[in-house]
């Protein structure tokens, strides 16, 4: 299996069939305008025919196994498990904010989860699918951190802790990381270009991740990146080369909750769309356009 910085890819067979990607809806415990947006996605899954993939940070915050069985955690497992029901595929990637979800949850929503990220064919392409904290090679804090909060002695404690107490601890976590975050050079805070060429360089074409709650699009290992030029808009052979060079495009999704916008990858391509109404209406949206990542 190959991995990414230490997250492993779990290789999906090759289906003909279109996919959503949505990520960073941080729903929250009171569930929020999110919950309308997510059943939208969910009409739309099912109207096309397409797996869903739900790249991360699903919600605001995940501790405790004790959480897939009360509040929005339960009614979230419960539209997750009706939609499979229906005969949607759902993938999911666990984000930094609920990286502690388990099985309880996987049994409760009867979704596709793995420990890590995605190696997959989307539009004819073989792409890597990322949360993206692991891109973000310049925020030394933050991956010295993750490596104490996923060990396995943390995640067992933290994974016992009564639901009132483990929604404190979320918080308290939450408002430290917004001070961070407010704090520092903001470059910090996104993935190198190195980065995205070493996800690229385990084979694939694209490159596709949330977490960092920007829309964006552009080329890796072409000179483009952060130039402003997009290029021609398409990843050609001729122009970026293929798989295993650590060249192609990257994807960023926006955060779910704040746009409603995900990705729609099927025969004529990928692009943006924005999810419109509780009936799975999508609408095109322009293709953003790069993001300026420090090397
Ligand atoms: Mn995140």
């Amino acid at each position: 299996m190959s991995a990414v910085f230490g997250t492993p890819l779990c290789e999906l067979p090759k289906v003909d069939r279109p996919a959503l990607l949505i990520s960073d809806l941080h729903v929250p415990a009171d569930g929020g305008e999110v919950l309308a947006r997510l059943d939208g996605v969910l009409a739309a899954a099912q109207k096309l025919g397409a797996r869903l993939f739900v790249l991360g940070d699903l919600f605001d915050s995940y501790v405790c196994r004790a959480q897939a069985r009360v509040g929005i955690w339960r009614t979230v497992a419960e539209r997750f498990a009706a939609a499979v029901a229906g005969g949607i595929e759902i993938h999911l990637l666990r984000g930094n904010r609920d990286f502690l979800l388990g099985e309880e949850f996987v049994a409760l929503s009867r979704v596709h989860m793995v420990p890590g990220g995605f190696l997959v064919a989307l539009a004819g392409r073989a792409t890597v699918l990322l949360h993206g904290d692991e891109l973000c090679r310049n925020d030394l804090p933050y991956q010295r951190a993750k490596r104490w909060l996923r060990h396995p002695v943390t995640r067992w404690l933290a994974r016992r802790l009564p639901v009132a107490v483990a929604l404190r601890v979320a918080e308290r976590a939450r408002q430290r990381s917004q001070r961070v975050i407010m704090g520092g050079d903001q470059t910090r805070f996104l993935p190198t270009q190195a980065a995205l060429a070493t996800a690229l360089a385990v084979g694939a074409e694209q490159v596709i991740f949330g977490h960092i709650h920007r829309h964006a699009t552009g080329l890796v290992g072409t000179g483009e990146v952060g130039t402003g030029e997009v290029g021609t808009g398409e990843v050609g052979t001729s122009q970026v080369g293929l798989g295993g060079a650590g060249r192609g495009r990257y994807w960023v999704l926006p955060a779910f909750d704040a746009a409603g916008i995900g990705l729609l990858a099927d025969g004529a391509g990928l692009r943006a769309v924005r999810f419109s109404g509780a009936a799975g209406e999508l609408e095109p949206v322009p293709d953003p356009g790069p993001c300026p990542f420090p090397a």
